[in-house]
């Protein structure tokens, strides 16, 4: 990119600010100073850089009691959001940004016990010696399952990044109920979900889930090929919706970065911002173009069929050849290397199921690819890949994420800019079939600052609505009261129903939520309580409470019902390996108790007909008040159990 690139960019009307801007970010970019232009701050030049500077002007404050939820009032939307490095999925009521309920994923959460309790183990995955298999987790983009081009309510997929693994989280109940971990990848970034089989007509609702790895690694990676980087490898995966059995995987050149799926089913997309394989920071930004890869699913699973597949060190996931030296032939290929310019991120496809759009990151355009010319390109009408990009609007620095709205509008962050621009997707196509008048800008907003992932209401189901645009942004500094170095980011809805978008609030979160989606309220339907026959272990009578010994191994199975648990004391011997299995017999929803004992750091919740168990040995004799740590009634702090510890 060159600075001529930086004068076409007449759209914007901030002239002044966009010249800063654009200097700073590009002059850095072209290749001295890389570390500088693309850090995220350092041009702002109206944003006070720390503490409770000047309020914010009047001017921009819009928010008015339209967008509010009086008290008692329900909102209209859903916000499920990633927690990024929380490693949690957190829930949100839109408009008015109430935080509902925080999901433990990959995490450990103190008050559910997820980490605690043996069935969280047991989807978490232990070590040999009983803990949970790893601790931290990175969650980055948050997905429904698909029935009819619109959301099902029945599942939300969500990706760890640094421990590459899958989770799948009930609607329902809104729990994790599984987790996977994917063979021979790292930095799994990208996921979704297919909305519907590409073969089977029958089958209008997801089946797989598409994963994208990031990092390319050795395959496999036990020590070789270490300093050699054309050697690193990505696979981009497949993985069952239903069983979360790993499919297939499709070893490809160049990375993985954000993933899309297509309405008929017959496409995966993702973006690809390392096509020169760079082993470097300065490597990954030598080409002028990289790629946003399609994946043929139906011509993948014949070939896997046909078991034209290998497969890497001990995993056993069949692996197709999706590399570009082996797919030269369209009528044949797996896969489609579509040039993009440069470093791309994020590919959004259109409700309407036409367009993807795949933003440039590193050039200021976002480029537009009909999904029926890649189609085209695969029975080898045409010409080159290239040929299905239809436009490439320049639309500001530093495009990441686009959400779109039901009138053919496309709403795309800007990193640099901190802004979000909205854009006309056939006008941008009539502008690049050289139509002079066509309008592809029609409005930009600032937002407070560098968003990453922008989102529209419904915008990622065929039943988009144009209500709402919900900006997460990376930095909030002026905008929240602070809380030390470290502050709160901001997640910003837009009103963009009418021509010109509306900032309507400002909701902090907590760091760092990467993907949302928002979902209309009717979709979801979630349980009230449990049901004592779903769980193997349930205490099903009262009179079924006790301490049962076998040898050194002992049960200890009792019941809570407010505001009392079924045994007054429990005995037990030092040394012992005891196994707690506690139901809650309270039917009323919400009426949750919990479990804590002291000085053993068990603790954990049991809901309404709800059963956990934990397992633990006994070293400590003594004592030890085991108290309900749940609110539940007047007599809470009277619900208490004796765990006795004999010598
Ligand atoms: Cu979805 Cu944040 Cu992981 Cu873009 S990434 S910002
Ligand atoms: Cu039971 Cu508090
Ligand atoms: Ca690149």
């Amino acid at each position: 990119m060159t600075q001529d690139d930086i004068k076409t960019l007449d759209t914007q009307p901030d002239l002044n600010r966009r010249k800063f801007l654009g200097t700073t970010a590009l002059v850095s970019l072209s290749g001295v100073g890389l570390s500088v232009g693309l850090s995220a701050c350092n041009k702002k030049e109206s944003a006070p850089t720390a503490g409770a500077g000047a309020p914010t002007t009047s001017a921009e404050a819009t928010g008015s009691s339209k967008y509010e939820v009086p008290p008692g009032k329900l909102d209209e939307y859903y916000s499920f959001s990633s927690g990024g490095h929380s490693g949690e999925v957190r829930i949100y009521g839109l408009p008015s940004g109430r935080e509902l309920k925080r999901i433990p994923v990959f995490n450990m959460d103190a008050l559910v016990g997820w980490g605690v309790t043996n069935e969280s183990k047991a989807i978490l995955g232990t070590k040999p010696n009983g803990t949970p298999k790893y601790t931290t987790g990175d969650t980055h983009h948050v997905h429904q399952t698909y029935a009819d081009g619109t959301y099902d309510g029945k599942y939300m997929f969500v990706n760890d990044k640094i421990h590459s693994r899958l989770a799948r989280v009930r609607m329902d109940t809104m729990e994790c109920d599984k987790i996977i971990e994917l063979p021979n990848i790292q930095g799994f970034h990208g996921t979704f979900p297919d909305k519907r089989d590409p073969v089977d007509p029958n089958i209008n609702h997801t089946t797989r889930v598409f994963c994208g790895s990031e990092f390319s690694i050795p395959l496999p990676n036990d020590g070789r090929d270490m300093e050699d980087g054309s050697k690193y490898k990505s696979l981009f995966t497949c993985v069952d919706s239903n069983t979360m059995d790993v499919r297939w995987q499709v070893l490809i050149d160049g990375n993985c970065d954000l993933v899309a799926s297509s309405y008929d089913g017959k496409l995966a997309a993702t973006n690809q911002y390392n096509t020169e394989m760079g082993i470097h920071y300065e490597d990954t930004m030598s080409a002028e173009m990289d790629a946003c890869l399609f994946f043929n699913v139906a011509r993948i699973e014949e070939a896997v069929k046909a078991g034209k597949v290998s497969t890497i060190g001990s995993s056993k996931v069949p692996v197709v050849d999706g590399r570009r030296a082996s797919n030269q032939d369209p009528k044949t290929a797996l896969t489609c290397y579509v040039p993009i310019p440069k470093n791309p991120h994020g590919v959004n496809i259109s409700p309407d199921g036409k367009y993807y759009a795949c933003a440039g990151k590193l050039s200021p355009t976002a480029s537009v690819i009909e999904h029926a010319l890649v189609l085209k390109w695969f029975d080898g009408e045409l010409a080159k890949p290239r040929d299905a990009v239809v436009a490439e609007p320049e639309i500001g620095l530093g495009p990441l994420h686009t959400g779109y709205d039901n009138k053919g509008n496309a709403y795309t962050t800007l990193f640099l800019d901190s802004q979000i621009v909205k854009w006309n997707v056939e006008a941008a196509i009539k502008a690049f079939k050289g139509d002079k008048n066509a309008k592809v800008v029609l409005d930009r907003i600032d937002v407070h600052y560098q968003p990453g992932h922008g989102f529209t209401s419904m915008g990622e189901t065929k039943e988009a609505d144009g209500h709402f645009f919900l900006s997460d942004n990376k930095f909030s500094k002026d905008r929240f009261l602070p809380v030390g170095p470290l502050h709160a980011e901001t997640a910003q809805l837009i009103d963009i129903s009418g021509d010109k978008m509306k900032l309507v609030a400002d909701h902090s979160v907590y760091s760092e939520p990467h993907d949302s989606i928002i979902v209309r309220r009717d979709i979801i339907k979630t349980r009230q309580v449990y049901n004592l026959d779903e769980f193997p272990l349930a205490v099903k009578d009262p009179k079924d409470s006790g301490v049962f010994r076998n040898g050194k191994k002992v049960t200890v199975k009792l019941i809570s019902q407010a505001p009392a648990f079924s045994l007054r004391e429990f005995k037990l011997k030092k040394g012992d390996e005891v196994t707690i299995i506690l139901t809650n017999h309270d039917k009323v929803e919400d009426l949750t108790h919990g479990f804590a004992i002291p000085k053993y750091d068990i603790q954990f919740i049991v809901n309404p007909l709800e059963t956990k168990s934990v397992t633990f040995t006994v070293d400590k004799p003594g004592v030890y008040w085991c108290y309900c740590t749940n609110f539940c009634h007047a007599l809470h702090l009277e619900m208490r159990s004796r765990m006795i510890v004999e010598a």
